[in-house]
């Protein structure tokens, strides 16, 4: 079942349907697809976790707002908005989150810090997250069309205990990323340290 809210907080300005043109145009099918369904999974964490809803819609929907920018977009934002320099050394994956909120802010006129956040923290997390941070983080994890090892288990946690559940989105994707040789930003150890010794055997 979809759930199509009515947005009434004026956190957007502007209807549900007039964000997703706005989306729409910044993201390719696939893509467009995945931020409807990360925003359904969002909603259904969030009447589970007492989060509220339409603060869950508008940051799923535009949590990959800026998945599919150049790099010279990050480049110039990082700079204008003297963003950490450090940022200069990562690319996309890390990016579209961290710099992706400031372009949100600027072009959608989304200035809830909460839903801000939400976007910056939603591939790498952080030492503290709010609950609609962390529903977001767990709803990119588990939209159903992922499929990996262990979504399932990540489902079943995610809806009955949602820190645990970032403790094993962020142990599991620490393991990943080293299994592969990849860079780890380090704000994504410290949300390791942060998270994962408080659930030893997550
Ligand atoms: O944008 P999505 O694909 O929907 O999901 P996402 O924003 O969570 O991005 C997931 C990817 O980001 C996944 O392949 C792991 C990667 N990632 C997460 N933390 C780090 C990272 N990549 C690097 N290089 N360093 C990190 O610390
Ligand atoms: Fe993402
Ligand atoms: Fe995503």
């Amino acid at each position: 079942m979809v759930t199509e809210l009515t947005y009434t907080q004026h956190l957007f300005a502007g209807t549900r349907d007039e964000l997703l043109a706005k989306i729409n145009k910044q993201l390719k099918p696939k893509r467009f697809k995945h931020v409807q369904r990360v925003e359904q999974t969002a909603i259904k964490l969030a009447k589970i976790n007492g989060v509220n809803l339409e603060k869950a819609s508008i940051a799923g929907l535009v949590h990959d707002y800026a998945k599919q920018r150049p790099d010279e977009d990050f480049i110039a934002a990082i700079k204008q908005y003297q963003l950490d320099p450090i940022l200069l050394d990562y690319g996309n994956a890390i990016w579209h989150g961290v710099v992706g909120a400031e372009l949100i802010k600027h072009e959608l006129g989304i200035y809830d810090e909460d839903i801000l956040n939400a976007v910056r923290h939603h591939t790498t997390g952080a030492v503290y997250m709010s609950p609609l941070e962390q529903i977001v983080y767990m709803a990119d994890y588990i939209e159903p069309e992922r499929d990996f090892p262990g979504v399932d288990v990540a489902r079943q946690l995610a809806e009955t205990d949602l820190a645990k559940s970032v403790a094993f989105q962020a142990k599991h994707t620490l393991q990943y990323l080293v299994d592969n040789g990849k860079p780890v930003y380090p704000k994504s150890i410290d949300t390791y340290n942060a998270w994962v010794p408080r659930y030893p055997n997550v």
